[in-house]
């Protein structure tokens, strides 16, 4: 009987350090470069803003690299986080800043895209609920060659201009 209490007693201790353990590996990955390859194409931090209460859409930023010799595309989008998942152009004239819907995002050979503030971007539309500082969420990329990957995005403060900034 004793020996079996000891037996669960270091059960607990285990699973207490488990848990410590997974703490400590979340805070260490938040605001750390995210770096996922996909055939020649190298992909680059995923990150979102934080989304007040009532706001009905979010945003991802990404940079993807290709460093291969043919030209690859951007066909697909896709995340849990919306209702829909699309990719937009956009547009800064003075005060006014428009966007629209591209159906795909041409990734030329040996170049880098950077989908970034005031450039085209990846639109949660119809967020399923507000996007939390330092909270991350999947999203799949599908190119028209190198095929599909899922990455995580990491959630930065609503008015962040590049990842990293909210640790
Ligand atoms: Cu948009």
């Amino acid at each position: 009987m004793l020996f079996n209490r000891g037996m669960d007693q270091i059960m607990v201790f285990r699973v207490m350090l488990g848990g410590l353990l997974a703490l400590f590996i979340t805070v260490a990955n938040a605001g750390q470069p995210h770096q996922y390859k996909l055939g020649p194409l190298e992909i680059d931090t995923p990150w979102s803003r934080a989304t007040p209460g009532e706001a009905p859409n979010g945003v991802i930023y990404v940079t993807v690299k290709n460093t291969g010799a043919e030209p690859d595309r951007l066909i697909d989008v896709a995340s849990p986080a919306a209702d829909q998942t699309q990719i937009h152009d956009m547009q800064v004239e003075g005060d006014v800043s428009s966007m629209w819907l591209i159906g795909e995002l041409d990734i030329p050979a040996g170049q880098t895209v950077t989908l970034a503030p005031d450039h085209a971007h990846i639109m949660l539309v119809g967020l399923k609920k507000p996007l939390e500082v330092g909270q991350t969420f999947p999203l799949t990329l599908t190119f028209e060659k190198a095929g599909s990957v899922t990455v995580e995005v990491t959630v930065e403060p609503a008015g962040a201009m590049a990842p990293g900034q909210g640790s």
